[in-house]
């Protein structure tokens, strides 16, 4: 096929796109196939499975079809089901919050604090409270960093300081004034009964009350963490999965010479 007829086919194709219907994609514009997966306290059976369609129908799907059902136990089941979403979404409305800065490399990083604060940035970095999952800000902290991507404790002009898991707010805001840390990274994994919220929260409350809330860029970061959850909590910058080490030393950086934090 020429690169000429290609492309009068895609815009055929894309004829049928109303960003402001938008609907999920299976293998023609707008069939709206979905597939969810579910497990239900029930026997698997056929009273099951037609448990399953119905509870997908009420979700807005339609041309149901169960793909899958297997026993978990003798009162556990699970389903996949297949259909199409009747539900769209008006794409031209959709608006979210997000860091906006520049993202520098490494070495860049290293050029922009030599040249615009003059000394090493320290950063601190812990999960906090109860929460026991390391991955997240070792891949962020980390020498060996993660999918490629360097972490904060190789990066030039940065001394990172990685305290590991299940760190006390407490003791995480004494290591800050003891290393008198410029950044503070706050990692987030478990976020049942909303722990992460009440955590985070009550990090901003003790740094407010040790009067250094504005001495420091306060970061957090995690698997279900926003940028707009992170500000309503009072945090500077919220990072979620597909972020790394440069993403933040990035924000980090600019925020401490655009609040002359040097
Ligand atoms: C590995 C793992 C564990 C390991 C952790 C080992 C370790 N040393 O970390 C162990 C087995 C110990 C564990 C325990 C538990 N786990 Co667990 N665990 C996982 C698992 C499989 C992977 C998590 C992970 O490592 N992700 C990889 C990292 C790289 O991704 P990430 O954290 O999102 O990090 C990225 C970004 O979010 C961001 N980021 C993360 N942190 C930060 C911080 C900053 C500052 C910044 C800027 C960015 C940033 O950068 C990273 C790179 O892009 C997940 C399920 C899953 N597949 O995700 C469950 C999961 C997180 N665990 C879960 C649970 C419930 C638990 C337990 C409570 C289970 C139990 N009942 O005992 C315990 C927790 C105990 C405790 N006190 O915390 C649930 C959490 C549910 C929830 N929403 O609350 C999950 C989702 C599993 C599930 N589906 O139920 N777990």
């Amino acid at each position: 096929m020429s690169g000429g007829q290609y492309s009068l086919e895609v815009k055929e194709f894309n004829k049928n796109l109303d960003l402001t219907k938008l609907k999920p994609y299976g293998d023609t514009m707008n069939d709206g196939k979905v597939q969810v997966s579910f497990t239900l306290p029930v026997e698997n059976n056929e009273r099951g499975v037609e448990a399953a369609i119905q509870l997908a129908k009420s979700m807005g799907l339609v041309d149901t079809n169960c793909a899958h059902h297997e026993a978990l136990d003798k009162e556990f089941s699970f389903y996949v089901i297949y259909g199409s979403l009747m539900h769209t979404v008006n794409y031209e409305d959709v608006h979210v919050q997000t860091v906006e800065v520049e993202i520098m490399d490494m070495k860049q990083v290293g050029e922009y604090i030599k040249e615009n604060i003059k000394r090493e940035v320290v950063i601190i970095g812990a999960s906090t409270g109860t929460d026991a999952h390391t991955v997240g800000i070792d891949a962020v902290m980390n020498m060996k960093g993660f999918a490629g991507h360097y972490g904060l404790e190789r990066y030039p002009m940065i001394e990172a300081y990685n305290l590991g898991s299940q760190v006390e707010n407490e003791e995480f805001i004494k290591k800050a004034i003891e290393l008198k840390a410029d950044v503070l990274l706050v990692s987030q994994t478990v976020t049942q009964k909303d722990i992460h919220i009440k955590n985070l929260t009550n990090l901003v409350e003790l740094l407010e009350a040790e009067g250094i809330r504005d001495k420091v860029v306060l970061i957090c970061g995690g698997p279900r963490i926003t940028h707009e959850l992170a500000k309503e909590l009072g945090y500077d910058a919220g990072f979620g999965p597909g972020k790394f080490a440069g993403d933040v030393a990035s924000f980090a950086i600019t925020e401490m010479v655009e609040r002359g934090l040097v």
